[in-house]
């Protein structure tokens, strides 16, 4: 059986918990708390260098970190993965996306405030520098989004997944759901899927 070192309210988690959960498959899920530095011990730097979750453990193949390789591997020969050349790279476009716009900025602010509870006051110039910048990705996913039920032709697949699991949670880092209808249409479609749970479900 697969093993998931996760932090429940951690998005990029989420993002493999959902795909595991979609595609039916059973795992172990091994909890650990990021913020008092379990992720850096020893023990987990033997599996994952980088001191990062999620991590899983493939049976007989070894350990795997990035959330994005994780659920490429998960979901590969699915139909989370679109079989069209284009379409595929449409999808990787998104991931990619995801990593370098949103993930950075979003998940970074509201693991500031949720998770380390610190006030918008304490952290100041670099919390409003990264929310300016999550704002600004909140936009082009929106346009991506107009007219569409999913990202990526016409089914779900995992670039909706990696793109819901910190935008859902936004309003968590100080950030409005209002000014974005299509994105608040794609939530609510994302979470009518087979397999979603909420985000801190195990
Ligand atoms: N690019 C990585 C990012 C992983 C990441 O940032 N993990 C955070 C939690 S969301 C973490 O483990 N932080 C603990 C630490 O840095 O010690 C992915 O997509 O998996």
């Amino acid at each position: 059986m697969y093993r998931l070192y996760d932090y429940l309210p951690s998005g990029n988690g989420y993002k493999v918990r959902l795909v595991l959960k979609h595609l039916g498959l059973p795992y172990e899920l091994v909890e650990l708390d990021i913020k008092t530095g379990a992720s850096r011990t020893p023990e987990f730097l033997a599996r994952n260098p980088n001191g990062r979750i999620p991590v899983l453990e493939v049976p007989g193949r070894g350990c795997l970190a990035e959330s994005h390789a994780i659920l490429g591997f998960l979901a590969e020969g699915t139909a989370l993965v679109p079989g069209d050349p284009f379409d595929r790279a449409r999808m990787w476009q998104w991931l990619c996306f995801e990593q370098y716009e949103l993930e950075p900025n979003l998940a970074t602010a509201r693991f500031w405030l949720r998770s380390l509870g610190k006030s918008p006051e304490e952290l100041g110039e670099k919390l409003v520098e990264k929310l300016a910048k999550g704002r600004a990705a909140l936009a082009v996913l929106e346009h991506g989004l107009a007219g569409r039920e999913f990202l990526v032709g016409d089914r779900y697949s995992l670039a909706d997944v990696a793109l819901y699991a910190y935008t859902h949670v936004v309003p968590e880092a100080g950030v409005s759901l209002e000014p974005y209808p299509s994105i608040r249409a794609w939530l609510a479609c994302v979470e009518r899927q087979p397999g979603w749970a909420p985000i801190t479900a195990r």
